[in-house]
């Protein structure tokens, strides 16, 4: 994970959405064009971003490190969710990925399919050292609550077991049970997810000192900066948890 990380920790910039919930859900006119997302990526200091093949080949600039999603599936299939490979690991190290991400909806009737995939393309992506990624989401009809403690925590547990560097996963709620998921990770670095956009600052930045006070490296975002009205003050106030370790009051007074 070392062209990730900054002093151990990381902050990382996923702009999948536009195929995963569709453009529609989750642009403006300023965030459709992934132009300004490989901008906001380097001005804002993110220490990776992360992009599917196509937005790669076209807007991927080089000047922060790449993880390519190699696997994807759309918003509109309904039942449980299986997301197949879209890109092999050779075409995403041509396009410049420093690291590979994958996603796993455990739970999920299909997740054998996606288990089986993920456990090739992990040896894949270590041959040529580089790190593997899973995004783990608990998903379909077996799974009720994906946010619990105890989900979250078998979440990061199946990414350890499948031979991910590093689990990305929901949020628990609240920084004690999020250590729990951390314990289970083992050792795997551990990045929250930024889910959907909150109402406010201090909410989403409270999520994210959690998660870091509970072990996380950081967080792999979306939604909570492109979708913020001043992207570059939110990437800001995320430095200061993350790095500097500020508490929320004096990040966001400041
Ligand atoms: P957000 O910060 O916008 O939630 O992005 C993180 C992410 O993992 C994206 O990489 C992915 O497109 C999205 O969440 C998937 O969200 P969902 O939970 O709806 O499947």
């Amino acid at each position: 994970m070392a062209p990730f990380l900054r002093d151990g920790r990381s902050m990382l910039l996923a702009y999948d959405q536009g195929l995963e919930h569709g453009p529609s859900s989750d642009f403006n006119d300023r965030n459709i064009d992934p132009a300004f997302v490989m901008d906001l990526a380097v001005k804002g200091g993110f220490n990776g971003v992360v992009f599917q093949k196509g937005i790669a080949e076209k807007f991927y600039d080089g000047k922060v490190p790449l993880i390519v999603k190699v696997n994807g599936k759309s918003g509109l299939v309904k039942g449980d969710p299986v997301s197949r490979q879209v890109c092999s690991v050779d075409y995403a190290v041509s396009l410049g990925a420093k690291g590979i991400g994958y996603t796993i909806y455990l739970g999920s009737e299909r997740e054998a399919e996606m288990f089986a995939e993920f456990g090739k393309i992990q040896e894949e992506a270590h041959q040529r050292n580089l790190p593997a990624i899973a995004w783990v989401y608990p998903r379909g009809a077996g799974v009720t609550n994906d946010t619990s403690k105890e989900i979250v925590a078998y979440a990061a547990r199946t990414a350890l077991e499948l031979g991910a560097d590093a689990a990305k996963i929901k949020y628990t709620g609240d920084s004690e049970s999020f250590s729990w998921a951390v314990k289970a990770a083992a050792g795997i670095k551990v990045f929250m997810s930024g889910g959907p956009k909150t109402k406010t600052d201090e909410e989403f930045l409270k999520q994210v000192k959690g998660a870091v006070d509970a072990g996380a490296t950081g967080l792999a975002v979306g939604r909570n900066v492109w979708q913020h009205q001043d992207p570059l003050a939110m990437a800001n106030y995320l430095k200061k948890v993350i790095f500097e370790k500020k508490p929320i009051e004096a990040v966001i007074s400041a």
